[in-house]
């Protein structure tokens, strides 16, 4: 196990390169109301396979990334069970029968301590990995996210999960605007759009990299096992 030496991903707007003792893997609302089926994303008519397919590349990368000795950070969307932090606009935005809070398929939806608002098993969190709870899209408003990584001193976050052109995208602006380099592989974020898909991780990548890079799960994993392997035997 290792947490030293630098690895370089092969990446657009050019190669990601990151040291592994900086670098933490950020994996953003992987809840079972977005991703299963009879879940809250469903119920508003929004089909469920789109943002399944992410979850293998996830699993490959959170299990390397956990075998390297690196840290994992996960965020889940929601609110406290008495609602005191959820805004009068997002709680009426949609004007859909049921809204946040309202009894759903897996619990209250986007209720903390409800079944539907946890993280689907496959990338469940061990207990040393932070979970942050956000009542918003961007994981940096109203939590402690930017403390944390500042007292573990990451500089750099991986950033995973969905959906590409809300939570992923509202995270990537925020760190970006706080100082952090975000990579995010392509095939480890997911839409229920797919032409939102394609221009969520385009914004991210123009402009030479305005709000970071992007690449994908297998790139990035021959980028840290040849990082490691350099680190064992130099
Ligand atoms: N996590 C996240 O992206 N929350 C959303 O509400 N996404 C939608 O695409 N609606």
């Amino acid at each position: 196990m290792t947490t030293n030496g630098t690895a370089i991903v092969e990446a657009e707007p050019y190669p990601f390169e990151f040291e592994l003792d900086r670098t933490a893997l950020l994996i953003i609302d992987m809840q079972r109301d977005f991703l299963e089926p009879g879940g809250f994303g469903e119920m508003l008519g929004n089909d469920v396979l789109q943002l399944r397919r992410v979850i293998e590349p996830n699993r490959r990368v959170l299990a390397t990334w956990r075998a390297a000795g690196l840290p994992v950070l996960h965020t889940r969307e929601g609110h406290r069970p008495d609602l005191s932090d959820l805004p009068r606009s997002k709680k009426v935005r949609g004007r859909g029968t049921s809204t946040i809070g309202d009894p759903g398929p897996m619990g209250r939806i986007l209720v903390r301590g409800e079944p539907g608002h946890d993280i689907i098993p496959e990338l469940y969190p061990m207990p040393e990995e932070p979970v942050v709870d956000k009542p918003g899209k961007g994981a940096f408003f109203a939590t402690d996210l930017h403390a944390i990584l500042q007292h573990r001193r990451i500089e750099k976050l991986i950033v995973t999960g969905v959906t590409t052109e809300v939570c992923v995208n509202t995270t990537v602006r925020e760190a970006n605007d706080r100082g952090y380099d975000c990579l995010v592989p392509a095939d480890c974020v997911g839409s229920y759009f797919p032409e939102f898909q394609e221009s969520g991780l385009k914004m991210i990548k123009a402009q030479g990299g305005i709000f970071g890079w992007v690449s994908d799960s297998e790139k990035l994993l021959q980028a840290l096992v040849t990082a490691v392997e350099a680190h064992l035997h130099p």
